[in-house]
């Protein structure tokens, strides 16, 4: 029996980080403000039929003129951490060459406020939005975007690294390659099989070459963000087993390998077939840099079956149809999270891990005459899956820190403002700021170190 008079018990340490992650592009606004470059996701946006509504990012949450409130609203939520990332286009307007003074000092100003808060800065150097300059000389298909990057990255090291103690050079490369170059769903919008894998190991390449700058200048720690999900096999029958493999190769260990282990796995040829380029040994120097963390960003899994019209990787989700899911259609189970995160540790040697995302889209009721936002669905999730976390620490995961995604509800790629995945509702009208219960809960846990998630029920 618990004693009624103790506290319930802290679940994280002190060091433990809580934060809430967003992106650039999603909730910036003012996309060529003070002399930025446009981005690919600029032009994207404005090209009709590619996002629902033909919505943009022209004024998102319009957080490059509200960032004050905003670090206020984290302060007051109880965050001690933050990852945001850094439009490149802003300090690079062309991708390559001319620096521009003014988008740097926006960061500047934001991360010496999140400072003077209590905010430990976590910057992630390219969440998608590339530079329509870069784009149009091939993007991520043009050998020369690892150097351009390993510069960029360098001249916002130069100017943060005094403070910012966490860096990030890519935030979700398969997500780029699928999307972007393989289904064309996604910024640059390409649909071809040949691209997706040069896109892949210029991706990589860059990111081995900014870590390389890193060590040269830097005195913080490094790592690289990917999604990562599950994968388990539909039945014990060989194709679907054979099914799982190359779908966790394709998305969970096509990143991870090179950069940890120095080569990408067997099922990435069988996948592409003669789309497969043969790439020169020394890319792997680059790539197979040491990091100081891995980010992993949780939202679902995946049962997998063999599948021979699913292109290319043959493989496909089965429905859970028991199962609850969220408005972009994701199963939550959380269990994934803890599978997930202890794979990582075994694979790739315990490295310490952050979740740089974790979150839901649900549809979030209109808000009640009091002003308040119940979000019982999102309350859930982030429980669940803060206790599977927790459960994964237990069973010997390094991780540090956990980051909600998002702080705020905002510009979801091309899904538009459809989807909201924020615990602060966001009135796209007014830009009024208003933290649902889900904000409200995960407060509670922050100050009680975990010891809310205890409670049966929450918000
Ligand atoms: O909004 C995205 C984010 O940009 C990258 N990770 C997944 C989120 C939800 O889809």
């Amino acid at each position: 029996m618990a004693d009624a008079a103790k506290p319930p018990e802290s679940l994280f340490p002190d060091s433990f980080l809580w934060g809430s992650a967003t992106s650039a592009y999603q909730i910036e606004g003012s996309p060529l403000a003070d002399g930025a470059g446009a981005s690919n996701w600029h032009r994207f946006v404005h090209t009709p039929g590619r996002v629902r509504n033909g919505d943009t990012g022209d004024l998102a949450c319009d957080h490059y003129r509200r960032w004050r409130d905003d670090v206020t609203l984290m302060r007051a939520l109880g965050m001690n951490a933050y990852r945001f990332s850094i439009a490149w286009g802003r300090v690079v307007p062309d991708g390559f060459g001319r620096i521009n003074p003014a988008g740097l000092a926006f960061y500047d100003r934001l991360v010496d406020a999140l400072l003077e808060h209590g905010i430990s800065p976590m910057a992630t150097l390219h969440h998608w939005d590339l530079p329509a300059a870069l784009d149009d000389r091939g993007g991520w298909l043009n050998p020369d975007i690892a150097h351009w990057f390993a510069d960029y990255a360098q001249v916002v090291f130069r100017k943060l690294d005094d403070r910012v103690r966490l860096w990030a050079t890519l935030n979700e490369p398969w997500v780029v390659t699928d999307a972007g170059y393989l289904h064309g769903v996604l910024a640059p919008g390409h649909r071809s099989l040949h691209e997706p894998p040069i896109a892949a190991h210029n991706l990589l390449r860059a990111h081995g070459a900014a870590v390389q700058a890193y060590r040269a200048i830097g005195k913080h720690d490094i790592g690289l963000v990917v999604n990562l999900e599950p994968k388990y096999a539909a039945s014990q029958d060989e194709r679907d087993l054979a099914a799982t493999a190359r779908a966790d190769a394709y998305m969970n260990r096509q990143f991870l390998d090179p950069v940890f282990l120095g080569r990408y796995p067997d099922e990435l040829a069988e996948i592409f077939g003669d789309a497969w380029p043969h790439w020169p040994a020394k890319d792997f120097e680059t790539i197979n840099q040491a990091i100081d963390f891995i980010g992993v960003n949780y939202y679902t899994r995946n049962v997998t079956a063999a599948d021979a019209r699913a292109w290319p990787v043959h493989a496909s989700g089965v429905p859970q149809p028991r199962a609850t899911h969220t408005q972009t259609r994701w199963e939550v189970y959380p269990r994934g999270l803890a599978d997930v995160l202890e794979w990582v540790a075994a694979r790739y040697g315990n490295p310490p891990i952050y979740i740089t995302e974790n979150g839901a889209a649900f549809y979030d009721p209109p808000t009640a005459p009091e002003g308040g936002i119940d979000d019982p669905l999102r309350v859930e999730y982030l429980r669940d899956h803060l206790r599977a976390a927790h459960a994964a620490m237990q069973r010997g995961v390094d991780l540090r820190g956990y980051f909600v995604w998002s702080l705020l509800d905002n510009f979801e790629w091309a899904h538009g403002y459809s989807k909201r995945f924020g615990i602060v509702h966001v009135d796209y009208v007014t830009q009024q700021r208003t933290p649902k219960a889900s904000a409200r809960f995960y407060s509670r846990v922050i100050a009680t170190r975990g010891a809310e998630l205890h409670a049966h029920s929450g918000a």
